[in-house]
């Protein structure tokens, strides 16, 4: 089994000085403590900062550190007090947190956290490919680390990465905001599969991608230029045998008590969340105030145990809000409050584990109400403690938990009105119901727990990594090279299948340009001169361009992807069977697209038409795209048509039209014994797929491909086919 590093901002152990001397405790809650189990389960290695800046350590102090955390399988990462600040507080906190949180209000930016939020990601991909080992699999976690990804497939090409966002993904329209979104998109695309909570996330993120980086896919497939990534949906689970096990506990049942002697038998309300703005506390004291206003039934009957984590107090915002909720909860207490009731009980502290769950095990009520939430973990810690199947929650439909938790009373956060009148039925819920309602909620999150979201993760990184490695050519090695010219020399019956634009000549502005020149005449002259060859150029031109530009070699050619054909020496002949009624409406759409995207501009042939925009404006094109493709794919739905996206082309044809058809035609012709195909895009992997198993196929430019080689540009296919005539 091969090793698995884990990278996250904290480690599960975290490094304090108290009374001048080291201290090591374990992280509260986090991640830290749900993947503590599975990450013991197997060979592995966390890496991560470990809560103590550089200079509050004394000499010698870093190696105790490495030591003392190596024991529990965790190798740090040291930073500054200032990389500290400018990074986590800073570019993590003050720039990602709020507006993949839909707070763009809240965003700072500043280009020095950014150069911070750079360095950082630097010093992590540095140390991480320090201790890397050959086989090791990578998995990132979180916000912290968007640019990790690519950084470390930088200095490891060939390596297996996984990254997870645990927070959301925010629409295009609110993560285009960013300056530096494209810059953490590339870094995301490193990793081999990209993990996200919910769907909505997923699709953000692809609508991201293809808008801001023209990256077109399916299926959450997302193509580069060098490599393949999958964005898929994990949403995170807890360790659900253990809470609810723990639940029952003596331990468990002796905090209940606690708690119980000093609150009565009053109903009890709890919620639990860490310091942040985005976990809708005050509206939350909202509601529950204008609750006691509308219910004075429930007055002296009911409590609140508002638990809030102390988080990120360095950031000026966390400290005001923590000031505003002391207010509120200050004005309640002061508004309702009789001497013996107190409605709201405040606690800012992190609560020990068997006390925590001993306030689930005994809340009736459980709000939950993000303004925006990645998944929210509490709503299904509170559901793993209800071993009798008793209690409410009531769950914000923008936590990414409501995509799966639909059985609680769900809440638009915004609406306080409906809130209020959530803790009222709440209060109110048959047993019966409450019963029904957590049993299959229960059902859920039991089955989807921390370990199955984990192996799952893991099994579905190495499941991307198969389709990445037996889809990515290989640039040609010196050795293939030989072999290749070697098989040409012996063979006796040889079949070139050549691609023209971006094949033979390299790309230009409007698609005249493309013109042969004349040593590339030269060039096929001489191959197709051979008696032992037969060279066809398979392309999307239209017949008369192809009989113009090469009428005069007698080489076979392939116009239109098909639909027009002609042998070596022969006259051209055209595909049968094949209607062109479908044309009008499609460049009615086209013309559209020309309209709205100056410098674009259609192609037509017989029997397909083509929209280029290689010389428009690339960042107004790629926010069109996909609407004109959409289009297309409706207009084409149920047809018999196709729509290829090609380099900067847009094509809709005839679906029986495409290069394997035409080149199987071809390769049925004779008994070949050497065939050599060359390509460029998305048309030429038809021609590749159409191959036998010992022909040659070669894609120029890197990328995804059923091709066996790679290589960069036109003058290495000229090159290599040169070189082939060579004795
Ligand atoms: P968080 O924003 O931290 O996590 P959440 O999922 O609710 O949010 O997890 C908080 C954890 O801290 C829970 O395990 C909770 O029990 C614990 N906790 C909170 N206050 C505590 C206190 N006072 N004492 C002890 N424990 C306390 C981010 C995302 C979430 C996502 C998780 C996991 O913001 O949306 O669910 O990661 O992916």
């Amino acid at each position: 089994m091969s090793r698995l590093l884990i990278v996250s901002n904290r480690l599960p152990l975290n490094v304090e000085r108290k009374d001048g001397k080291l201290h090591f405790q374990p992280s509260l809650g986090g991640l830290a403590t749900a993947l503590g189990a599975f990450y013991k389960s197997r060979p592995s290695l966390w890496i991560g900062w470990p809560g103590i800046e550089q200079e509050r350590l004394k000499k010698g102090e870093e190696k105790q550190i490495e030591d003392k955390l190596a024991e529990e399988r965790c190798y740090p990462v040291f930073l500054s007090g200032k990389d500290v600040d400018d990074f986590y507080f800073g570019f993590c906190n003050q720039t990602i947190w709020p507006l993949f949180h839909y707070f763009p209000h809240f965003v700072e930016y500043d280009p020095e956290l950014w150069q911070a939020y750079q360095r950082v990601n630097e010093i992590f991909a540095d140390a991480i490919v320090g201790v890397a080992k050959e086989d090791d699999i990578f998995w990132v976690q979180d916000y912290h680390f968007m640019l990790l990804p690519k950084l470390i497939r930088d200095r490891l090409p060939r390596a297996t990465i996984g990254f997870f966002l645990h927070i959301p993904f925010p629409a295009y329209e609110v993560y285009r905001l960013l300056p530096w979104r494209r810059e953490i998109l590339d870094g995301l695309l490193g990793a081999n599969l990209v993990g996200f909570h919910t769907h909505d996330y997923v699709w953000n993120f692809l609508d991201s991608t293809r808008n801001l980086l023209g990256y077109g896919g399916s299926m959450g497939w997302v193509t580069t230029p060098d490599h393949v990534s999958k964005a898929d949906v994990f949403p995170i689970g807890i360790g659900y045998e253990h809470y609810s096990s723990i639940a029952k506990s003596p331990e468990v049942d002796a905090e209940v008590k606690k708690f119980r002697e000093k609150l009565g038998d009053r109903k009890i309300i709890v919620s639990v969340d860490r310091l942040d703005y985005s976990k809708g506390i005050p509206n939350r004291l909202e509601a529950y105030s204008l609750f006691l206003e509308k219910h004075p039934e429930y007055r002296e009957k009911v409590v609140f145990i508002l638990v809030i984590g102390p988080s990120r107090i360095k950031v000026q915002r966390y400290a005001d809000l923590k000031q505003q909720i002391e207010e509120m909860v200050g004005t309640i207490n002061g508004k309702f409050g009789t001497i013996g009731w107190t409605p709201l009980e405040y606690l800012y502290s992190p609560i020990p584990y068997h006390a925590l769950l001993g306030l689930y095990k005994m809340a009736d009520v459980c709000p939950i109400t993000p303004l925006r939430d990645g998944m929210n973990l509490v709503a299904k810690e509170y559901l793993a403690t209800k071993v009798d199947g008793k209690g409410v929650l009531i769950l914000s439909e923008m936590t990414g938990a409501a995509r799966e938790l639909g059985d609680a009373i769900i809440i638009n956060p915004n609406n306080i009105e409906e809130i209020a009148q959530a803790f009222a039925d709440a209060l109110t819920m048959p047993e019966k119901e409450q019963i029904e309602r957590n049993r299959a909620m229960q059902e859920r999150i039991k089955r989807y727990d921390i370990s199955r979201w984990a192996s799952d993760f893991i099994g579905k990184l190495y499941e991307t990594k198969k389709v990445e490695s037996g889809n990515m050519p290989v640039s040609m090695p010196d050795k293939a090279r030989e072999e290749l010219t070697s098989q040409y020399h012996k063979a006796q019956k040889r079949l070139f299948l050549l691609d023209y634009d971006g094949t033979l000549v390299p790309f230009t502005e409007t698609p005249e340009e493309a013109k042969p020149d004349a040593e590339l005449l030269k060039l096929l002259a001489e191959l197709n001169s051979n008696a032992k060859n037969e060279v066809v150029l398979l392309s999307g031109r239209d017949k008369n361009t192809l009989a113009n530009w090469f009428g005069g070699l007698k080489t076979g050619m392939v116009a239109e992807h098909g639909v027009w054909m002609k042998a070596k020496g022969g006259d051209w002949g055209m595909m049968t069977g094949l209607s062109d009624d479908w044309k009008d409406e499609a460049r009615a759409i086209l013309k559209l697209a020309v309209d709205r995207i100056e410098g674009s501009l259609i192609e037509e042939k017989d029997y397909s038409i083509a929209w280029h925009y290689r010389k428009a404006d690339p960042r107004i094109s790629e926010r069109h795209i996909r609407e004109i493709v959409n289009d297309l794919l409706n207009l084409t739905a149920n047809s018999n048509l196709r729509v290829l996206e090609g380099s900067k082309v847009v094509e809709v044809k005839s679906a029986n039209l495409n290069k394997g058809i035409t080149a199987r035609q071809w390769i049925s012709k004779q008994d070949w014994d050497f065939i050599l195909a060359i390509g460029d895009d998305a048309t030429d992997e038809d021609l590749f797929q159409a191959l036998p198993g010992n022909a040659w196929s070669i894609k120029v430019r890197p990328g995804v491909s059923a091709a066996k080689f790679s290589l960069d540009t036109p003058e290495d296919v000229r090159a290599l086919l040169r070189e082939l005539m060579v004795k």
